[in-house]
């Protein structure tokens, strides 16, 4: 920590700078492309017109703020996990002035034969499977759910606007990118309309196996498609920011992607050749959906965006 700080409630610097992304008023667009993976966002952000700010935070949240076809957006990535997707909804909702559309493009595990390495899954919602670390725990204090391991939550929905745009773009951009591709690379389909399950971890509540940790986790992909027979994906954010818009008061409207990269029913996983072709066709097809969305903001009238 560089800057003194002020405001332990929300902790800002005498600039308006939040805490951990560290940025201020006018560096943040009202749409926001989110991603987990910091390359990820550097490739998808040589897709703007122009970058006219750019900051790598301390701790791990880099943002690029520009034009796409002539609209303010900023792309940001946030690492992994509910967490980071706490901090960059909450710290973006706090120097961003009106409305603010946010679309995740992550990658996940598939849980269905429909999604295999090289789909992309639009989910309509999303839910939690948490570890219930009073499972395991000596004494535990919650005795209703102390013989549960992991713990499902309901669903979050979508914007379902939002949705339907990057549904109907994405199929579109990938049936026109499939036959340009050389033979046997095969992209997509897109599936929409199912669930997203984030997982507290990507190995415990996830359902992987690692023999050097006590996880009873065996049945817990199972429990979780028996609550939520429709899920399609498993990955760690979305599902959050989902949650995260619904409790927004109205003012984050949310949407996901996510490109399948492990195949968690037969156990396979996506080529880096695939995910080559794949992950530009799909950032751009967020970024062409994002531009889309009706959005009121008072940037578009106008910021003077400052380094
Ligand atoms: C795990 O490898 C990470 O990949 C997925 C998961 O949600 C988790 O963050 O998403 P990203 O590719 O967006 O990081």
């Amino acid at each position: 920590m560089k800057e003194t700080l002020t405001n332990a409630n929300f902790p800002q610097d005498a600039e308006g700078h939040v805490y951990h992304i560290s940025v201020k008023r006018g560096q943040v667009a009202n749409r926001i492309l989110t991603v987990g993976d910091h390359h990820r966002a550097r490739a998808i952000a040589k897709l703007l017109d122009r970058i006219d700010f750019e900051r790598s935070s301390q701790r791990g949240f880099l943002t690029i703020t520009g034009r796409y076809k002539g609209v303010p957006v900023s792309i940001m990535a946030i690492g992994m996990g509910n967490c980071m997707m706490d901090f960059f909804v909450r710290e973006s909702r706090a120097v961003v002035d009106g409305d603010i559309a946010i679309i995740r493009f992550g990658s996940c595990g598939s849980l269905t034969e429909r999604a295999p390495p090289g789909s992309v899954i639009v989910p309509k919602a999303g839910y939690c499977i948490r570890r219930n670390i009073d499972y395991f725990c000596d004494t535990p204090l919650m005795p209703a759910i102390q013989d549960i391991p992991y713990l499902v939550s309901g669903n979050f929905a979508a914007d379902e606007g939002m949705t339907d745009i990057l549904e109907k773009t994405m199929e579109q951009a990938l049936a026109e990118a499939q036959p340009h591709l050389d033979a046997g690379v095969t992209i997509g389909p897109v599936v929409a309309g199912g669930l997203n399950a984030d997982g507290c971890s990507f190995y415990s509540a996830q359902g992987r196996m690692d023999p050097q940790f006590w996880d009873d986790n065996k049945d817990v992909i199972q429990t979780a498609l028996a609550a939520h027979p429709t899920t399609d994906a498993l990955e760690m954010e979305t599902s959050m920011l989902f949650h995260l818009a619904q409790c927004s008061k109205g003012t984050v409207r949310a949407a996901g992607c996510m490109q399948v990269f492990a195949d968690r029913v037969n156990n396979g996983f996506i080529r880096p050749e695939v995910v080559a072709i794949l992950e530009p066709i799909v950032g751009k097809a967020v970024l062409d959906s994002l531009v889309q969305v009706d959005l009121e903001a008072m940037e578009e009238a106008g910021t003077v965006w400052e380094n």
